[in-house]
């Protein structure tokens, strides 16, 4: 175990662990036919089954006490109402405004932004609508029909992921790429094969200072001067979404071209601002304002429903039960839907970004175990690779299933194949296979050999079942897992909407690019020996 040292709630559930670590998933379900209808909750369409957990109703009840001891629904509400949570940083943690479809006001230092809030969301929509409908043409007068957002980390996982989940939402013809690496291969390979006349790209960075973007967006400024030998064509060519107006101003993009957000969003949090517009261009206002709706439905039902009746308190919980008690170092994220292929890595940063922090908020290094490690691919792709060792290896990994009842592409009968594999698998890794069904399955079997095939089970997972994959899910869905991760830092006790951990390896980046910038004769000092020689090598043979 590694817990907070102090709190009754934390002792209580200590003792609790010892007394049912031993239980397993199939005396559990033995002892109790209703078990499953016990632990399940519905909100809207969205099944959570948490029932294959190793829990009882007493680990539960102690867990929600830990929820309350750690004043939980203070720190909701002290988010919700634009205090400064995020006090390493100075700010209100506010993307909740962003989808608030309520008509309530939501203040930040006395000041309501719902009305600013609207009104980029408006500009954005009414750009979107004439780039739909080719009103807003390029410089040769021709319709644009790629969108390339250029953008890194919370500027592009989450439009990204969402461009994925939602393509069968897309406007016909219009493509929509993402550029983050500084590696030229990705911007060079996206463009090979695009048309400049019919190219748009949206330079996305709050800060508009990251060196990937900048350096990525400049390449395009300049190829897009090649193409059109004009400056004049940037302008119809390049937006730009930021906090930062000034910068975007001296890039040479006007200003009713850019797109504001606030430094009450946090990057990783941005999807519902400006940073959405490449996914509003592809989908549309419609569909854009149905996802926000579906935010807003998972941020009331947070902010309004019993810690247990609650979805994200309930997952946190469970994950706090496995990474505090059981010592789980990952958290599998396994959706049966390949259009949420990017989801896993959209919620590592979420999840890890936010939570991968071992100083508690009064500034003391922590003795409890924080974050886990958030990883994952769809399934049932997933199974033909690395299921082996969650049902067998020697670790144990927590996973949530996340599947939907509907195709969004019906074929065949594909969809009830994939999800034939979506509940065995999680029937498979709660109940395993004992070496007596091994046996009686092939008499004579040598005792090595029916080792090996026995499945020892009593391995957790969640099953979120919604019906299918719409824009509304799809909100609800993430808002689900960031109200999961603050749940968790608040009862970990650390700051979750900051990130000095980015800060060190950006500072030394510089120094290293100014001595690659040296002429070979000057030897790169001031990094220790192994960084010295490998950055002359680089030299050397670049
Ligand atoms: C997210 C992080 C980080 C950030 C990127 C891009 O919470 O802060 O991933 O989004 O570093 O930053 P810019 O949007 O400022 O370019």
């Amino acid at each position: 175990m590694n817990i907070h040292p102090d709190t009754p709630a934390w002792q209580a559930l200590a003792a609790h662990y010892n007394s049912i670590k031993d239980s397993t998933l199939a005396d559990l379900f033995a002892a109790d036919p209703q078990r499953a209808k016990k632990f399940s909750l519905e909100f809207e369409d969205l099944l959570l089954d948490f029932s294959k957990n190793r829990i009882t109703a007493e680990t539960m009840r102690l867990l929600f006490r830990l929820a309350e001891e750690s004043s939980l629904r203070q720190s909701i509400d002290a988010m919700f109402s634009g205090q400064c949570i995020n006090e390493t940083e100075g700010r209100a943690v506010l993307h909740t405004a962003l989808r608030n479809r309520s008509n309530q006001p939501v203040y930040v230092n006395g000041q309501d932004v719902m009305p600013a809030v609207k009104a980029v969301l408006q500009r954005m929509s009414a750009f979107a609508e004439r780039v739909r409908a080719g009103a807003w043409t390029g410089y040769t007068g021709k319709p644009i029909r790629n969108i390339v957002n250029i953008g890194i980390g919370g500027s592009d996982l989450g439009p990204r992921m969402a461009s994925e989940a939602l393509k069968p939402f897309s406007l016909p013809g219009m493509r929509v790429f993402y550029v983050s690496n500084i590696d030229s291969f990705h911007l060079a390979d996206t463009l090979s094969g695009l048309s400049p006349e019919e190219t748009l790209f949206v330079i996305a960075s709050k800060t508009f200072t990251t060196q990937e973007t900048m350096t990525n967006a400049r390449s395009a400024r300049q190829w897009l001067l090649t193409a059109f030998a004009s400056k004049e064509a940037i302008a119809r060519h390049c937006v730009a979404v930021s906090t930062n107006s000034e910068a975007v101003a001296a890039f040479g993009i006007e200003a009713e071209n850019m797109f504001e957000f606030w430094d009450w969003v946090g990057g990783r949090y941005s999807l519902c601002s400006a940073i959405g517009l490449p996914l509003l261009l592809q989908i549309g206002p419609d569909h854009f304002l149905a996802m926000l709706e579906g935010f807003h439905a998972m941020d009331q039902h947070f902010r309004s429903a019993k810690l247990e009746q609650n979805l994200p308190v309930i997952l946190a919980l469970l994950g706090i039960w496995y990474n505090n008690f059981f010592e789980a170092q990952t958290q599998a994220i396994l959706p049966y839907n390949q259009s949420l292929q990017r989801f896993p890595a959209y919620l590592q940063q979420v999840d890890m970004e936010s939570n991968g922090k071992s100083v508690s908020k009064s500034g003391q290094r922590i003795t409890w175990q924080t974050g886990p490690i958030v990883w994952g691919e769809p399934g049932s792709n997933s199974q033909h690779s690395f299921f082996q060792l969650l049902h067998q290896g020697t670790k144990l990994i927590p996973a949530d299933f996340i599947g939907f009842c509907r195709s969004q592409t019906p074929l065949g009968d594909h969809h009830r194949k994939l999800m034939a594999n979506f509940v065995a698998q999680t029937e498979a890794l709660a109940f395993g296979k004992s070496t007596a069904a091994v046996r009686a399955e092939n008499p004579g079997i040598s005792d090595s050999l029916a080792a090996h095939k026995t499945f020892l089970g009593n391995r957790p997972t969640n099953t979120l079942l919604a019906d299918e994959l719409t824009p509304r899910t799809l909100g609800m869905l993430i808002a689900l897992y960031e109200h999961k991760i603050f749940t968790q830092g608040v009862l970990w006790q650390i700051y979750s909407f900051d990130q000095w951990g980015v800060q060190l390896g950006k500072v030394l980046a510089d120094k290293v690019l100014q001595d690659l910038n040296e002429p070979l004769s000057v030897l790169p000092t001031g990094h220790d020996d192994s960084s010295c020689a490998i950055i002359q090598r680089l030299k050397e043979r670049s």
